[in-house]
């Protein structure tokens, strides 16, 4: 399975991350975020083509709120149908 986004920084406080998972396991089931020190709940990304169900999918994950300025860290993973995970931290 792999992932891809963008790098660097942003300005936006409240940004998103986009990006595909490839997996060679199955089909993805589900790609999910979290983020901030305290890491929030993980929540279900969006997925671009509106079902998590193949073995390529591109997402989208928007953090739930505005965050403060300063560098945080969103982390995504993925889940594929034989219980395969990846994950990949980005800063903002
Ligand atoms: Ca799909």
């Amino acid at each position: 399975m792999e992932i891809t986004g963008p790098t660097g920084y942003i300005s936006n406080n409240q940004p998103s991350v986009s990006g595909s998972v490839t997996s060679t396991g199955g089909n993805i089931t589900g790609v999910y975020g979290r983020y901030g020190s305290g890491r929030s709940s993980w929540m279900l990304a969006t997925p671009v083509d509106g079902t998590f169900d193949s073995p390529y999918e591109e997402f989208v994950y928007t953090v739930l709120g505005p965050l403060l300025d300063g560098e945080h860290i969103i982390e995504i993973k993925s889940l594929n149908e034989v219980g395969e995970k990846d994950a990949v931290l980005y800063a903002v």
